[in-house]
């Protein structure tokens, strides 16, 4: 699974499932796109259809009732 998140620093949203992951010890890979940069919006909308962070992308072989996208609006 890979999960996208914003600066945990400013986004409890980006820091509640990093924690929850981390502390449950699934493991994960992790892209941190940093917020108020001129192209933070494009690079979230190139991951995330709503613009926000967090998105977990998970394989459809880890989860198949996800759908063929495999991505999770956190
Ligand atoms: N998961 C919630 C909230 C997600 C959210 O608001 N994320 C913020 C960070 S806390 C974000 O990505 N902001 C970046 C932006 O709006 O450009 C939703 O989709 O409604």
């Amino acid at each position: 699974m890979h999960l996208y998140v914003a600066n945990k620093l400013y986004s409890s949203w980006s820091l509640r499932p990093w924690l929850l992951m981390t502390a449950l010890d699934i493991p994960f890979s992790e892209t941190v796109i940093p917020m108020y940069f001129p192209d933070s919006k494009a690079r979230m909308l190139d991951v995330s259809p709503t613009g926000k962070m967090p998105v977990l992308i998970v394989p459809p072989s880890d989860m198949p009732a996800i759908g063929k996208e495999g991505k999770v609006l956190v």
